[in-house]
This record gives C-alpha cells, sequence and structure tokens, in this order.
C-alpha cells in the first residue's frame, strides 16, 4: 500500500513501534528549537541529564518571547540560554534575531527530516515539507540527548486543495476556515497533509501560516508536500542543496479527505475567545476597531509584509485606531527597509515593534479595557492579549490593514486598488544574529552563567498504589494551557522559577486556587473534553505539580498537555462514562486504589466518598507511560534507567 508523507518520514526516522494508528511510535529526530520562555527549563533538564554535547544534526535556542527586559530576570535568562547553548553544542539565536519558527523556516527547515520543538507553533515547519511537532521541554531535552520522541501513531487526514485565492483572499482564511470545518478539536490524534492542484500556487510562507495553524485543530502536526515551490524558496535563501522532493504515493490511504477549493473563500474572522469561532469578514462589518496588530509566527514573513506596506502606502490609518507591526525576523526587517518599504509603513502612522513575538503572547501592546483588536495571530484565548475584558479577533494581513485604515471591520476583497506583490528572487542572507556553539574542545571553558531567578524544578514523587485526593477544581470544556499556566509581561519572566509561577496558576478561573490546591496537599482537578489545549508550556503541569496535583480527570485532553502531564508524573485519566463528569463536585474527595493494577489493565476505580459512587476512568497507556508514571515523572525515570 502507498504512504502518504508523513507515514514516509515516520518511516525513516523510526526507532521503534508499529505504524498502526493509536500505536505507539519511537522517533528519531534530526533537529530541535526551543524558544526562551520554554527553553531556560528545557536546558535545565538538560543539564541533569549529564550529557556534554547534543546529539542532534542540529539543535537551536532562540530568543523570541521574553525580550521586554523590565528587570533582571529576562536579561539573566538570556545570558543563561547564551552560554548553556554554547557549552552543549546548541546555536544560539540573538534576541533580535526573529521569532523562532519564522527564522527556522528562512535558515534552517529541511524537507524530508524531523524536527522537535518546545513550542506548539514547531509545526510550521510543515510548510517546507519537515514533520515537526511541538513538545514540553523535557522531551525535547531527551531528543537534544540524542533519545528518541514518542507519539502515538497519527491518523491521516487530507485536505485537497483546487483553485487560486481570489486577491486579498489569504493562506490565513484557508486556516480559519479548515478551523471552521474542524473546530479546534477536529484535528486531534490525526497529521493534517495538504495535498491537490491548489497546493503549488501557495508559497512556503503561506504553506507556513497552514501548518502553524493546524495546531490550533489539535492537530499531531501538519505537513505540504516538498515541490518545485520549495525548492525555489531553498534558493532564493542559498540553501538549495537541502531540497529533496517529497510527496505522498498516488495510492496514499486517508482517514479522512476533505476538499477546499480556493477560489470560492471569502476573508474569516475568528471571534473572541476561540480560534474556531469563525464567520465570514463582511458579517461584522463596520463594527469599531481598536487595535489593529500585523505579526506572530503566523502572519509575519516578509511576502505578508510586503502586502501590507503596499496596502498602507500613501495612506494614513484611523486616528482611532493604534496599529503595531512586528517583522518575523531580521531579515524580514532588513529586506522591508532596503526596499523602501519599512517607510511606507512607517509613514502610515504603524509602530514597528521587535522582531519577536510581542503583542502575541501579552508581551505589550495590550488592549484598552474592552478594547476591540484584531491580529494576525494564531490564538485569541481569553487574556492572553494581557487585557481580560479585550475582544480578540483573528484575521488575515490584508483584513487587518482594511480595517485599520477604515477604523471598522472591512473585507479586503471590497477594495478596489489591486494588490500586487511579488516574492524576491533571492533573500538577503546575514545570520550574524546566529552565534555557533563553542568547539567541542573549547565547551569545558565555558562558564554557564545563572541569574537568582532560576530556581531548581520541582521533582515529583513515584505514584502510590493507593491515592486520596480532593477535587481541588473543576473546569469546563477547552481549558487552554493559558487558563492554567498564563503568561503576559507580568509573568512570563518567571518561567524559570517554579515557586513563584505557581501564584498565578489557573489565575483567570480562579485566583484562589493555587492556595486551595496547596492547602489540600494531594489535589485532582476535573475538565472537560480538550483539557490542555493550546501550548507546548511544560509548566502547565509542573506548576500544578508543585501544587499537590496528582490527577487529572478530563472527558479528553489535548495531545501535547497530556504528555507533559505524563512527563511531569501527574495522571492524565478520562472518564469512562462522560456523564460521571456531572456527579462529581469541586471539593469532593476521591480515592483511587491498586493504580499499579489499573494501569495495567487500562481502567481505574475512583471511588467518590461525598457521593459514595464508584466511577471508572481510562487510562490506556503505553509500557512506558505507565512506568514514567510510577517512577513520578520523566526525569526520575530517566534517572532509574529508563529510555
Ligand atoms: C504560545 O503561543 O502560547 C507560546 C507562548 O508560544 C507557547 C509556548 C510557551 O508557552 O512558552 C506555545 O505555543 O507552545
Ligand atoms: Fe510566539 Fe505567538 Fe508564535 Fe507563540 S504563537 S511562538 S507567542 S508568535
Amino acid at each position: 500500500m502507498g504512504k502518504t508523507i508523513a507515514q514516509k518520514i515516520i518511516a525513516d526516522h523510526l526507532v521503534s513501534g508499529d505504524m498502526t494508528p493509536g500505536s505507539e511510535v519511537a522517533l528519531r529526530i534530526d533537529q530541535t528549537l526551543t524558544q526562551d520562555a520554554t527553553g531556560t527549563m528545557a536546558y535545565l533538564e538538560f543539564e541533569t541529564m549529564g550529557i556534554p554535547r547534543v546529539k542532534t544534526e542540529l539543535s537551536i535556542a532562540y530568543v523570541d518571547h521574553n525580550t521586554l527586559q523590565c528587570g533582571f530576570e529576562n536579561s539573566d535568562d538570556h545570558r543563561y540560554l547564551q552560554t548553556v547553548a554554547a557549552k552543549h553544542g546548541v546555536w544560539f539565536s540573538r534576541p533580535g534575531n526573529g521569532i523562532c519558527h519564522q527564522v527556522h523556516l528562512e535558515r534552517f527547515g529541511k524537507p524530508g527530516k524531523t524536527l522537535l520543538g518546545s513550542d506548539s507553533h514547531t509545526t510550521t515547519g510543515g510548510g517546507i515539507g519537515m514533520l515537526s511537532f511541538g513538545a514540553g521541554g523535557m522531551d525535547v531535552a531527551v531528543a537534544m540527548g540524542g533519545g528518541a520522541y514518542y507519539i502515538t501513531m497519527p491518523k491521516m487526514f487530507k485536505v485537497n486543495l483546487t483553485g487560486k485565492l481570489r486577491p486579498y483572499v489569504t493562506a490565513k482564511d484557508v486556516s480559519l476556515e479548515l478551523l471552521r470545518i474542524l473546530s479546534v478539536k477536529g484535528g486531534v490524534g490525526a497529521i493534517i497533509e495538504w495535498g491537490g492542484p491548489g497546493v503549488e500556487t501557495l508559497s512556503v510562507p503561506e504553506r507556513g501560516t497552514i501548518t502553524n495553524m493546524g495546531t490550533e485543530l489539535g492537530a499531531t502536526t501538519s505537513i505540504f508536500p516538498s515541490d518545485h515551490v520549495t525548492r525555489a524558496f531553498l534558493a532564493a535563501q542559498g540553501r538549495v542543496e537541502d531540497y529533496v522532493p517529497l510527496a505522498s504515493d498516488p495510492d496514499a490511504r486517508y482517514d479522512r479527505i476533505i476538499d477546499i477549493d480556493l477560489s470560492t473563500l471569502n476573508p474569516l474572522i475568528a471571534c473572541p475567545h476561540s480560534p474556531d469561532n469563525v464567520v465570514e469578514v463582511s458579517s461584522l462589518k463596520g463594527q469599531k476597531v481598536d487595535q489593529v496588530c500585523v505579526g506572530s509566527c503566523t502572519n509575519s514573513s516578509l511576502l505578508d509584509l510586503l502586502k501590507v506596506a503596499a496596502m498602507l502606502k500613501g495612506k494614513t490609518i484611523a486616528p482611532s485606531v493604534s496599529l503595531s507591526i512586528s517583522p518575523g525576523s531580521r531579515q524580514v526587517l532588513t529586506m522591508l527597509s532596503d526596499c523602501g518599504a519599512l517607510s511606507d509603513i512607517l509613514a502610515s502612522g504603524a509602530r514597528v515593534l521587535e522582531c519577536a513575538c510581542g503583542p502575541c503572547i501579552g508581551m505589550g501592546f495590550s488592549p484598552n479595557s474592552g478594547g476591540v483588536s484584531l491580529r494576525t495571530f494564531n490564538r485569541n484565548f481569553l487574556g492572553r492579549s494581557g487585557t481580560k475584558d479585550g475582544q480578540v479577533y483573528l484575521v488575515s494581513p490584508e483584513t487587518a490593514v482594511a480595517s485599520a485604515l477604515t477604523g471598522c471591520i472591512t473585507d479586503p476583497t471590497t477594495l478596489e486598488a489591486p494588490l500586487a506583490v511579488t516574492m524576491p528572487e533571492t533573500f538577503r542572507v546575514d545570520d550574524s544574529g546566529i552565534l555557533p556553539p563553542a568547539e567541542p574542545e573549547n565547551a569545558g571553558n565555558v562558564a554557564v552563567l545563572r541569574g537568582p531567578n532560576i530556581k531548581p524544578f520541582p521533582v515529583s514523587k513515584p505514584l502510590e498504589d493507593c491515592l486520596s485526593a480532593q477535587v481541588v477544581l473543576k473546569v469546563g470544556d477547552n481549558i487552554t494551557t493559558d487558563h492554567i499556566m498564563p503568561a503576559g509581561a507580568k509573568i512570563l519572566p518567571y518561567r524559570s522559577n517554579i515557586p513563584h509561577l505557581s501564584k498565578f496558576c489557573f489565575q483567570v478561573c480562579d485566583p484562589d486556587f493555587p492556595a486551595r490546591a496547596k492547602a489540600a496537599g494531594n489535589g485532582i482537578i476535573l475538565g472537560g473534553s480538550n483539557y490542555g489545549q493550546g501550548s507546548s508550556r511544560e509548566h502547565a503541569a509542573l506548576v500544578p505539580m508543585y501544587l499537590g496535583v496528582r490527577m487529572v480527570i478530563a472527558k479528553s485532553f489535548a495531545r501535547i498537555h497530556a504528555a507533559n502531564l505524563i512527563n511531569a508524573g501527574i495522571l492524565p485519566v478520562t472518564f469512562a462514562d462522560p456523564a460521571d463528569y456531572e456527579k462529581v463536585s469541586q471539593g469532593h474527595q476521591l480515592t483511587i486504589s491498586h493504580i499499579a493494577d489499573g494501569l495495567e489493565a487500562g481502567s481505574l476505580s475512583v471511588q467518590d466518598a461525598d457521593t459514595g459512587d464508584t466511577f471508572r476512568a481510562n487510562c490506556q497507556f503505553s509500557p512506558r507511560q505507565r512506568a514514567i508514571l510510577l517512577a513520578g515523572g520523566l526525569l526520575n525515570y530517566t534517572k532509574e534507567g529508563g529510555q
């Protein structure tokens, strides 16, 4: 039987396991990336493994999230990352050099290779034909040390593209259309492969926008073929030797095929507070806008910003709107400057921010109270912008600029001027913002510099056979990691300081949670479906673990978060009968006995002391996952010699 693109790359990288959907497979990882907000923890974990030098083909540490330096914390973390990277064979992309996913696509992505990153949008690499996954820092640390990455073998979905996008309709609208069709949980357990004749009408950065937002579908990853468009992009980046062609076999089998005719799409917009809350832009026409932000790893490529500049040229933004532009990389910013497009952007009244994540993660540029903010980003979760009652909408750069000019939500297809922008034949390559690691013979002389903000990370205890714990929190469906462990300028600087971070856990849902969980000693969280969607931040597992959470019982889990819970030694189990969710309340005392046997059998019995009821929870884990849980997490398991 023929293979899909993803199946071919998996087969090439298979360390162990059977490629039947649902079974666990272990994959060899060629490249890793970290960013600063998750990287500090990942390198602290790597250091405990005692491996002198990374064993991957390429590992790189980016600094792009915590670039506001309002005190010593972020600067100290940057210094730690730079020195720990140099010592252990990791490249270092300096602050200001750009957003990890954009820079990686430009400078390092290679079709046919595997990439593991401590950021959920590492999937952007699928735009260049890489099989790329987001994961928690601990999994990335293991991969840097040469260990395999374990995933559940996904199902295969295909999106078959036909036709061609109309002017002012974009790759972002394709992503939003798929979110409208599938929802934020529709991709769970699947790899989404993009194919069909419409593919060759999309450039690599446009493909990157689409694979980036595959994360919002809950998909394991997304991937495009590697074709003449990929080759041209690599050649323009001076890396044509990295090109290999990649296509699925004609008789490859998919579990689901979704057809999208690009020529029929209209500009779309995701309304607050979920990326799948999608409607047509025209249906919100005329609604007042306070703020517009262009940038993020979704939409900050040169192509995006050349279009933005062309639309702004000779015009001024509405006085009531504040517009920010964050270029994705120094390459993008330099090329905008060289061709004069930057002047067109500045003359329009836009504020040009650093080449970094910035407003996307609440690092400045929070909207005004109750303000409507149109953003070209990938997430609009409640409170993520830094303003709790901010109303964040997700749009394409074209819709963003059309709306910034008029001051209200505007369908860009109603604009008369044609938008003609072409990609350059060659990009301006200057890798001076990327520092090589020390040569192996000099690595011993590199001193790793640690500031006082770096605290030792918590280690959990082995799982006992009988657990009695209180339900310290009950939450509903689609709880994101931004609910569990919020980000933003005030909190992010403490990503290497779990005790301080713990004060903010579940702040959006229930500010009393940290104190209650600590007082309870052992805690259980009850969740609805798709618990833990969003970011790969392992802090959303490490912090609850620090606060005494031992188990999460949910209707279903997001993939990366479930893996992070296991790595932190917290049991992620699901209600065998979802109706039982209604019967258990916050404050109830639950007892789970014979845990080791239950894990082996794939089912645990949970006794509720408050109702006297007993219900069952499913726990179908692989033997490795069971061993990690019983050891009290991946670090304990690795120390005990587990692979
Ligand atoms: C995000 O977009 O939520 C982040 C910030 O990039 C996270 C990583 C993090 O929490 O540091 C992600 O997507 O994984
Ligand atoms: Fe950065 Fe936003 Fe992309 Fe996360 S989604 S990597 S915060 S730009």
